[in-house]
């Protein structure tokens, strides 16, 4: 058997590198392996971009159109380089952020054709789907205040307006309806520990762990 990809998704500020944590050391304590990576980066070539992407200084124009295929490039090598043979160890792969993120951000935010993306989407992953995609769904307002707790000078991509996170926010939940039996939303505005739990109990039931 193959292991298992569980991605997680949801706008910036929804708890998503915390949950993921918590849910690392559920997996390990049922002796599963587990391999964590996060869109974009983790290779070599996908930390270039991640740089190209979100914190390079001289970066101020770049269209929506190369936005989304550097995403793809990034995931492209990732799925190639770590996912693929990860999944043939039987690691378990948890993603902070897989394709589900380019039709979000790229498709509904950027307002590029959303028959585009998924073509693009469908190229760079090939069959590497998640078995599981947990939506942490939060407002904007409150995802956008706790961001505004941290001191780091915000990136690219988080400079964009109210607006922008709306899309984002309003197509996760439409991919979340449309494709009920992959994912599992969770209200973001819960505790840490509320949510951990939440998500620890629903893998263990889905998984039989
Ligand atoms: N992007 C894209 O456009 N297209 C794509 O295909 C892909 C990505 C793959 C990557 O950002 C950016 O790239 C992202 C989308 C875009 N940009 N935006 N905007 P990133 O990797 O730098 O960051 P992120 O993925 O958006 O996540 P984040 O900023 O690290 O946030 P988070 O992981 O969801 O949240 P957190 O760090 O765990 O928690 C945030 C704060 O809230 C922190 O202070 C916690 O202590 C607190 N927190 C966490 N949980 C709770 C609860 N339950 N209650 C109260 N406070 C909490």
């Amino acid at each position: 058997m193959l292991g298992k990809i569980i991605s997680f998704e949801g706008i910036e500020g929804t708890g998503k590198s915390t949950q993921i944590q918590r849910l690392k050391i559920f997996l390990e304590s049922k002796n599963i392996e587990v391999l964590m990576i996060r869109e974009p980066g983790n290779t070599y070539i996908g930390e270039q971009i991640r740089h190209l992407l979100q914190h390079d200084p001289n970066v101020h124009n770049m269209c929506p159109e190369t936005e989304l295929l550097l995403f793809e490039a990034s995931r492209a090598q990732l799925v190639r380089e770590l996912i693929l043979p990860a999944l043939n160890e039987k690691k378990w792969i948890i993603c902070d952020r897989f394709f589900d993120s380019s039709a979000a951000y790229q498709g509904a935010a950027r307002q590029l054709p959303k028959e585009i993306v998924e073509q693009f989407n469908r190229f760079a992953v090939g069959n590497c789907v998640p078995n599981l995609t947990i939506l942490l769904d939060i407002d904007v307002e409150i995802a956008l205040q706790r961001l505004q707790q941290r001191k780091e000078k915000k990136d690219r991509i988080e400079s964009e307006s109210i607006e922008f996170f709306r899309r984002v926010r309003e197509k996760y939940l439409q991919l979340a309806r449309e494709e009920s039996s992959r994912f599992f939303t969770i209200d973001a505005t819960l505790s840490e520990k509320v949510i951990a739990e939440k998500i620890c109990t629903y893998v263990q039931e889905r998984f039989a762990l």
